[in-house]
């Protein structure tokens, strides 16, 4: 064995994931302006839903939860009450940008912030739409940025064409037009996640959807419901492409949330020529899911760009560390959006992989890696931010020597047990 390869131990075992963030946030808000007890099992109980929970406690919304087992007593949109306190998001942008949607309708005065990371990202994609539907929002340049201080209330119902395939954008819009006065409709550039629309469904709400154009009545009522959270495919990535590059690897990871606006990590990785295969699919639920085996394999390069970048926008860190183990050119394109999200995703992903000693670099809209390099440890930052976290804990599998990932506790936004979890893998 050389010296390289010595230390680098496989990973092997079946594992369960958390619940998808994604579907956790819409239960929480959706259940809390429902009319009626609405039960979710397997709610995701990382920060950044634990923050949603408590801005609708502040909105006097009665939530038990234990565990990962959550009970709502939905009073209806009118049954909220005006916060007496600011309310708080963290680090989580699909609580304040939903939440805004939510807060629109409400005919009293809130105000909502979150942490720094949450302060520079932009709100305006969601403002500009909400204010055209006559929600009052002010907030700095003009309601570009938090803190945000909304009052809301009859609503008009619009048609928005939104400038960027945004499930945040969407969802906030469609949120608000479920109390407009009309009809809402949001017209999207390419199809990004849609749990609101599956979620508003399975909550006894009508949406219809037309290709790119998704549109919702007014004046809807809600009702409670139970719901089931897959684990999230954006949680399974990480071992994903884990076992596919620490040699001899094989992990079996269950339920995993397969949505099809979701899954565009799957095809990459196949077109990489990864080994998965997918097992006990259940297509007949909200949500559909399955079991995900994955086995170490030879990665080749690969071009990502265009409508599949909405279905793995939050699997970029880690499709550019697996990059760094395939054979030739990876040219990641069209993934802009990665410079709004916890952190500037393609300065840090670039910035973190070089210090491993990765070939990589920064391009306006995407990252161009080099393929094949062998890693090295060395002392890296998630900068706050959960998935860049992730993704050099698993690096760290492949890294020759010791790596040292400061600010780590960022993982627990998403992901609670997560280095637990990997370091139980290895055999
Ligand atoms: O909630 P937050 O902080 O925006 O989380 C991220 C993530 O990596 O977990 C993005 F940074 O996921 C977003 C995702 O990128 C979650 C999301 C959703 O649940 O609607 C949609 C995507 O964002 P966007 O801006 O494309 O709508």
């Amino acid at each position: 064995m050389s010296e390289l390869t010595k230390h680098i131990v496989p990973l092997k075992g079946t594992m369960k994931i958390p619940g998808d963030k994604s579907i956790s946030h819409r239960a929480i808000m959706l259940g809390s302006i429902a009319h009626g007890k609405t039960k979710i099992n397997g709610l995701l109980t990382g920060e950044d839903c634990l923050n949603t929970i408590e801005c609708f406690k502040k909105l006097g919304v009665n939530i038990d939860r234990n565990g990962d087992y959550v009970e709502i007593e939905g009073k209806g949109l009118t049954g909220l009450i005006e916060p007496s306190e600011v309310l708080d998001v963290g680090n989580s942008g699909t609580t304040i940008r939903l939440m805004l949607g939510i807060l629109a309708s409400l005919p009293f005065h809130t105000v909502i912030i979150g942490d720094d990371s949450i302060a520079k990202r932009p709100m305006d994609r969601v403002t500009i739409p909400l204010k055209q539907m006559k929600a009052s929002i002010q907030g700095r340049e003009n309601g570009k940025f938090t803190p945000l201080a909304v009052h809301g209330g009859g609503l008009n119902g619009i048609k928005y064409q939104s400038p960027v395939a945004s499930a945040q954008v969407k969802s906030a819009i469609l949120l608000a037009g479920l109390f407009a006065n009309k009809e809402t409709t949001v017209i999207e550039p390419e199809s990004s996640r849609d749990h609101t629309e599956r979620m508003i469904q399975a909550f006894g709400g009508k949406v219809t959807v037309d290709g790119l154009k998704i549109s919702v009545p007014g004046e809807q009522k809600l009702t409670g419901a139970t719901i089931n959270v897959p684990g999230d495919i954006s949680s399974a990535a990480f071992f994903l492409v884990a076992g596919s590059i620490v040699p001899n690897s094989e992990i079996t990871i269950k339920n995993v949330g397969l949505n099809p606006t979701r899954t565009g990590i799957l095809d990459i990785l196949k077109a990489m020529g990864a080994d998965i295969t997918i097992q006990n699919l259940q297509n007949d639920v909200m949500e559909p899911y399955a079991d995900i085996t994955v086995r170490a394999s030879t990665l080749k390069g690969v071009e990502i760009a265009g409508d599949i970048i909405p279905r793995l926008i939050d699997e970029i860190p880690i499709l550019a560390l697996a990059a760094t183990q395939a054979e030739g050119d990876t040219v990641i394109k069209d993934a802009a959006e990665l410079k709004v999200k916890e952190t500037n995703r393609i300065d840090t992903v670039v910035h973190e992989l070089k210090q491993l000693g990765a070939n990589i670099e920064a391009t306006d809209d995407g990252m161009i890696i080099h393929g094949k390099s062998s890693l090295k440890g060395a002392v890296v930052n998630s900068h706050g931010d959960h998935r860049i976290g992730m993704m050099l804990a698993i690096a760290s599998c492949i890294a020759e020597g010791k790596t040292e990932i400061k600010n780590n506790q960022a993982i627990t936004i998403s992901y609670p047990g997560f280095l637990e979890q990997l370091e139980s893998l290895k055999q």
